[in-house]
């Protein structure tokens, strides 16, 4: 039964069992033992000659009705997965710039420029002259630019690319892995793969990397970028995570997935005096609005909105029955919510025009409709409150305080305009590197249990650690993002978190937050006149499972950091392709890939990558 270190989870799990609901760890159980032909990447069903497999010991066949070899298809089916996730990110952020472009337009509803420091340090930073224009005309044009890259058929320059280090951008034009338009990038990865395109492996690979930098250093930084401008660049702020944040007398509202857009709308909305007295009438003494996974992250970092659990958790939230609403907008949400809100009184709402789920009521979200639906969605919520059957309720006890809000400017405030005291301390050796835990969950490993057990190894080895996604919230759950003197307060890292009163996981948001982190390793990088890969730094995704996990994997080693995935990604059935990934880039690139599942032997990798790039970076 156990399956996760998360006891709220575990709770959940038992009450599930009860209710005779199955849930993702039961759905797993029945496809097990998977496809090993799948596993391995060697099956391919891109074109109707297939679907095709290669027999992984060496027999008949191997190769496709085409002729293709496990070599192109695993390839193959990598890119397929990094473009999957460079558009999900990337249209993510297509959304918020177009929103902005609207508000500029004056036609969005009650949205404004949170942040007009960072709109005119970034339009500063783009070359937009800003010379006796409104905010309101410098954020247009901005737009406009933003807008532009995801077009860009040439290669060349990309509004925020001074912000890669001289050496890495150096080695990027020598690999002819500048990425040209975002959306070029995601097509020409899906032209190679229609049949009898791209079947080197090498270049199918290549491709990949470019389009993986699209998404890290242009979608996702956009996307990080213009939701700190309209909603507000995140600062430290206390809150709390776990299923227990949802209140047993309070109308409970979740919202699920990854855009910001609309979860603003929605705390607006909830918080409007008609609604609340509206609540009251029905019998609640208020409404209690949650995040979870990444649009979670989102208004945790910004509003300290409380987030009840991650990935592997949704199905949970609603099976305590204590949730009116579960709204979802797009990416990780579960197609079974479905039907475990009809088990229930939730109702299952979306948001998004392209993320349709059986099951649900949608509810579509636009820049046009932006209050008024989410005033419908909220009143829907407050008066599903009478359909709530108490004797169904089990909410568990389990909530975390937490510090978040961690972005780069906030970092600004501990360690100094330039980052000094940061790299102060990595010179001296106080802190002896910075490790990004981040990812998904997977009901492949127990739940949690590797974030957790990997971020403990490196805090013992006074690495600092940046988490964002799914990972955050395990961090977060399991109280290692608070400045509460712990097991490790006797290292050098804790001491220091101790005196600058932050926790030694610093949380940095949602998955395409990560962008963040890119930026802080480039200033480092440019700090200490060097490339990133020099730099004691390394990335872990303990638990992923997502194509964006894919991406942001490639384009982290993309960037130079040696990027250590928990489970298996499907490569190993064309040893060219592992070699690749895991040796040989190494050499082009300054870093690569490890495969780990083992959370104690992927920290040992991490710590002792990160004393050999000390040594190097720092003996004179
Ligand atoms: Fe089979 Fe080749 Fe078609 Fe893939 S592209 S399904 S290997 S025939
Ligand atoms: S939500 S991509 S499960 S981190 Fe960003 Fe979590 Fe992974 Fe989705």
């Amino acid at each position: 039964m156990k399956n996760t270190r998360c006891n709220a989870s575990l709770i959940m799990r038992k009450k599930a069992k009860k209710d005779e609901i199955p849930t993702v760890w039961d759905r797993y159980e029945e496809q097990t033992p998977q496809c090993s032909y799948g596993l391995l990447g060697v099956c391919c069903h891109i074109c109707n000659m297939g679907p095709c497999r290669i027999d992984p010991f060496g027999n008949a066949p191997q190769k496709g009705v085409c002729g293709a070899t496990a070599d192109s298809m695993v390839a193959r089916n990598f890119l397929a997965h990094i473009a999957t996730g460079a558009a999900a990110h990337s249209d993510h952020s297509r959304e918020i710039v177009l929103y902005l472009r609207k508000l500029c337009e004056n036609t969005a509803e009650n949205i404004r420029i949170a942040d007009k420091e960072k709109l005119r340090m970034i339009a500063e930073e783009t070359g937009i002259d800003q010379d006796g224009k409104t905010d309101q005309a410098i954020c247009f044009e901005l737009a406009q630019l933003f807008l532009r890259e995801f077009g860009k058929q040439l290669p060349g320059k990309y509004p925020l690319i001074s912000r890669v280090p001289k050496r890495r951008l150096e080695l990027w034009q020598k690999l002819n892995v500048v990425p040209r338009g975002i959306d070029r990038e995601i097509v020409d990865s899906m032209h190679r793969t229609h049949i009898g395109v791209d079947n080197d492996c090498i270049s199918i690979l290549t491709q990949g990397i470019r389009t993986a930098l699209a998404d890290g250093w242009v979608g996702s930084m956009i996307a990080t970028e213009m939701s700190d401008l309209m909603f507000g660049v995140p600062k430290p702020k206390e809150t709390q995570v776990n299923l227990g944040v949802l209140q047993s007398n309070m109308v409970n509202i979740i919202i699920h997935g990854h855009d910001p857009l609309m979860s603003e709308s929605l705390i607006r909305m909830s918080n409007e005096t008609s609604m609340l007295r509206r609540a009251q009438e029905n019998g609640a003494e208020g409404i209690n609005v949650c995040g979870m996974c990444c649009t979670g992250n989102e208004m945790l970092m910004r509003h300290g909105i409380k987030l009840a659990g991650n990935f592997l958790q949704q199905e949970l939230a609603i099976i305590t029955g204590a949730v009116e609403a579960m709204i979802v907008d797009i990416q990780c949400i579960m197609p079974s919510l479905g039907d475990i809100a009809k088990c229930y009184h939730t109702k299952f709402i979306t948001t998004s025009s392209k993320a349709n789920f059986p099951g649900a009521v949608a509810m579509e979200f636009n820049d046009r409709n932006a209050d008024e639906t989410a005033y419908n969605i909220v009143q829907a919520a407050v008066d599903n409150y009478r359909n709530r059957k108490m004797s169904a309720v089990c909410i568990p006890k389990e909530s975390m305080n937490a510090i978040v809000g961690f972005s780069g400017e906030a970092l600004r405030d501990f360690f100094g305009n330039g980052y000094e005291q940061l790299i102060e301390s990595l010179k001296t050796g106080q802190i002896k590197g910075i490790a990004a835990v981040v990812g998904c969950n997977n009901p492949k490993t127990e739940h949690d249990s590797n974030h957790i057990a990997i971020v403990r190894q490196l805090l013992d080895n006074d690495i600092l650690v940046v988490t964002t996604g799914c990972g955050a919230i395990a961090c977060a759950k399991s109280g290692l993002l608070t400045t509460n003197e712990g097991p490790h307060s006797h290292g050098t890292l804790s001491r220091l978190c101790n005196q600058l009163r932050i926790p030694p996981v610093l949380h940095m948001g949602s998955c395409v937050d990560n962008s963040r982190i890119l930026v802080i390793a480039a200033k480092l990088a440019n700090a200490l006149n060097c490339d990133i890969s020099d730099l004691p730094l390394a990335a872990t995704a303990p638990e992923w499972m997502s194509q964006k996990a894919i991406s942001i994997g490639t384009y982290t080693v993309g960037s130079g950091i040696f990027t250590v995935l928990g489970t298996v990604p499907r490569v190993l059935g064309s040893p060219s392709v592992k070699s690749i990934l895991t040796q040989d880039i190494e050499s082009i690139l300054g870093a690569r890939f490890a495969v780990e599942p083992d959370p104690i032997q992927a920290a040992s990798l991490i710590i002792s990558h990160i004393e050999n790039k000390r040594k190097t970076l720092f003996t004179p």
